[in-house]
């Protein structure tokens, strides 16, 4: 179970960030209210949210998720993999030192960016992506031991982030995009696999029993429903537009 979140809001240079979308560029506006009912849709599943200012200096600093891991022994400060995200992690610091007394972190040459790391109860997978290097990787694994958990690494190709296409909701279920979906780390899941026209879909949040799911993907959301999760669909739009799923907009623990 959850019961905190740190999210930040989108500044105006939001529309600045890093992106292969070819969506065209944010309205803040509208994304300022998806982010307002994401932040809602957080305190209904129980957590209390802690609201970080915009910071105009990261474009991407909404993208609070891939600056740190978040265990219940531990804090591990990321090391971004994008250049314009490294600073991203002072300020989180900053705020993850409220919560947490003894903060580790991922020092070059490893690069890591926290949306590559899928946690499945001890154990956290690590895809080795565009941003996140074998090194980063190694080193986590190293703090994770230290701590009583695992890790592994998996290889993403075409993703952004390991966790663009594969969520874990509890009870060994899967939730996983078909460029992974025969991953031999992921034989012993429940797979619900999500088509190609639905893959924005694979990036959902299990939260406390709640599954929070992006608004336009009924496949994807009649499946997870099937399974008995309460599903909240949210707006995301003009966060896709910046490649942000909705693991990406919060950190939970
Ligand atoms: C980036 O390219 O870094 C941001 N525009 C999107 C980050 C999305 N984060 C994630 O998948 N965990």
């Amino acid at each position: 179970m959850f019961s905190n979140a740190i999210i930040r809001k989108p500044g105006k240079s939001f529309e600045n960030g890093l992106t292969s979308a070819d969506l065209g560029a944010p309205d803040l506006e509208l994304a300022l209210v998806q982010h307002q009912s994401y932040q809602n849709a957080l305190a209904d599943c129980g957590l209390d949210v802690t609201v970080l200012p915009k910071d105009e200096d990261f474009p991407d600093s909404t993208f609070v998720e891939d600056t740190a891991l978040l265990t219940p022994d531990c804090a591990v400060i990321t090391n971004p993999g994008a250049p314009s995200r490294k600073g991203e992690i002072v300020k989180i610091r900053e705020i993850i030192s409220e919560f947490y007394s003894e903060i580790m972190e991922i020092k070059d040459p490893g690069r890591l960016d926290a949306g590559d790391i899928l946690t499945v109860g001890n154990h956290h997978y690590i895809g080795l992506s565009k941003r996140s290097n074998r090194e980063g990787a190694d080193q986590l694994i190293r703090i994770l031991n230290q701590f009583g958990m695992t890790g592994s690494v998996i290889e993403i190709d075409k993703i952004l982030h390991l966790k663009t296409g594969v969520s874990y909701l509890q009870n060994n279920n899967l939730v996983v995009c078909s460029e992974l979906e025969h991953k031999s780390e992921f034989n012993n899941f429940h797979k619900i696999v999500v088509s190609e026209k639905e893959a924005y879909a694979a990036n959902c949040v299990w939260i406390n029993e709640y599954v929070l799911v992006p608004a336009g993907y009924p496949t994807t959301t009649q499946k997870i429903s099937e399974l008995g999760y309460p599903v909240i669909e949210l707006e995301m739009s003009e966060f896709q537009k910046m490649d942000g799923g909705l693991s990406c907009l919060s950190l939970r623990f």
